[in-house]
């Protein structure tokens, strides 16, 4: 069984310290990321989009709430499913979507694919395909903070499935070890492909991963982007002032199956449907309108430039030449000596 959906907090007053040009720009980075991952999921049915394609639709609060709390130097680590962090990272709907379509003129010049966005000038270091990958490449980004001495703050999104991957401890007792400042930001979903987490961890609550070495950790409410923000925020100002890795726990839960292949008919209905009650966008709009932040008339201007950039980053992708055979080994092969090579994989200086 998954965990009961919390109770809906009816948030009819702006949390303290909430700023209102902060919650606009939440929202609107929300419905982007859910028009472009619905039309994405359209291309993908119409034989646009190859390969896998995993959607965050449903855990756009977790992702929103988490990179809007950090500076845009703070380097990012995420899984395969990983279009929303790079949007909200303000990566250009056009390049994310070209990517996906396995073009040219995409974000990785159409050699990653969706599970592979990477946007090196956003401080963006990718999607993962391997499950718990990007985890011990969050503790590299951290090292490289620490060691030039910078004020910044590393984090990495990975699933409740990752936990059990035993990089998980092996990263967590490095970063402690060596006060690396690290976010370990665990969005549970509650499952790992159809397998429910408590059929696939002896103790669910996840955060206790993070005690044995230590570690602060705090399980929040991942649909609430407000309760997001705030815990991210405390997070990075912890790291960044302590040099003390944190870890965040995030209970939320996708709207779709594992990817486009999975029909997604092994998870209960009446626990899809409660999910859904708490559509994350559905009541970050009824508290901006409630408490009067935005008017109706300014969310549906919102919604239609989303909807305007979505059609117009497909129409690129259209029109964008497909990668050339002949580009098949490039960025695959490489000489590890040369320059060239060194000034793509390093962490750029907050300077450049
Ligand atoms: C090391 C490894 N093992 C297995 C897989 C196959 N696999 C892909 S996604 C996935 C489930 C991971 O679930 P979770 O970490 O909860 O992330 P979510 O998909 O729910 O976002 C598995 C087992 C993989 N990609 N990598
Ligand atoms: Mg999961």
């Amino acid at each position: 069984m998954a965990e009961e959906a919390p109770v809906v907090k009816d948030t009819t007053v702006t949390p303290p310290g909430a700023d209102a040009e902060l919650m606009q720009r939440m929202f609107a980075t929300m419905h982007l990321i859910r028009t472009f991952e619905e039309r994405a999921a359209e291309e993908y049915m119409r034989g646009n989009i190859g390969g896998f394609l995993h959607l965050a639709i449903g855990e756009e609060a977790a992702v929103v709430g988490s990179v809007l709390a950090l500076r845009p130097t703070d380097p990012i680590t995420s899984t395969y499913r990983e279009h929303g962090q790079a949007l909200a990272r303000g990566s250009e709907p056009r390049a994310v979507m070209a990517e996906l379509f396995g073009r040219e003129t995409g974000l990785c010049h159409g050699h990653g694919g969706s599970m592979h966005l990477m946007d090196r000038e956003r401080f963006f270091f990718g999607g993962y395909g391997i499950v718990g990958g990007s985890i011990p490449l969050a503790v590299g980004l951290g090292f490289a903070i620490s060691y030039r001495q910078e004020d910044g703050v590393a984090l990495v999104m990975f699933g409740d499935g990752a936990t059990n991957q035993g990089v998980l401890g092996e990263s967590m007792n490095m970063a402690k070890l060596w006060s690396l400042p690290v976010i370990f930001f665990c969005l549970n979903n509650q499952y790992g492909m159809g397998t429910a987490v408590d059929r696939a961890s002896a103790d669910t609550q996840l955060t206790k991963r993070a005690d044995a070495f230590g570690i602060p950790a705090h399980r929040i409410d991942g649909m609430d982007v407000l309760a997001v923000q705030q815990a991210v925020s405390d997070a990075a100002h912890h790291a960044r002032t302590q040099h003390d890795p944190v870890m965040i726990e995030a209970i939320a839960y996708r709207y779709r199956g594992h990817s486009m292949s999975d029909p997604d008919r092994t998870r209960p209905e009446d626990e899809k449907a409660r999910w859904r009650a708490r559509d994350p966008l559905v009541t970050f709009e009824r508290i901006l309108l409630g408490e009067g932040l935005v008017t109706a008339e300014e969310l549906a201007a919102v919604r239609d430039a989303n909807q305007a950039a979505v059609d117009d980053a497909v129409a690129f992708a259209n029109d964008s030449p497909p990668v050339p055979e002949t580009a098949l080994a490039d960025d695959v092969y490489t000489d590890p000596w040369s320059d060239d090579s060194r000034g793509s994989a390093r962490m750029p200086r907050r300077s450049e």
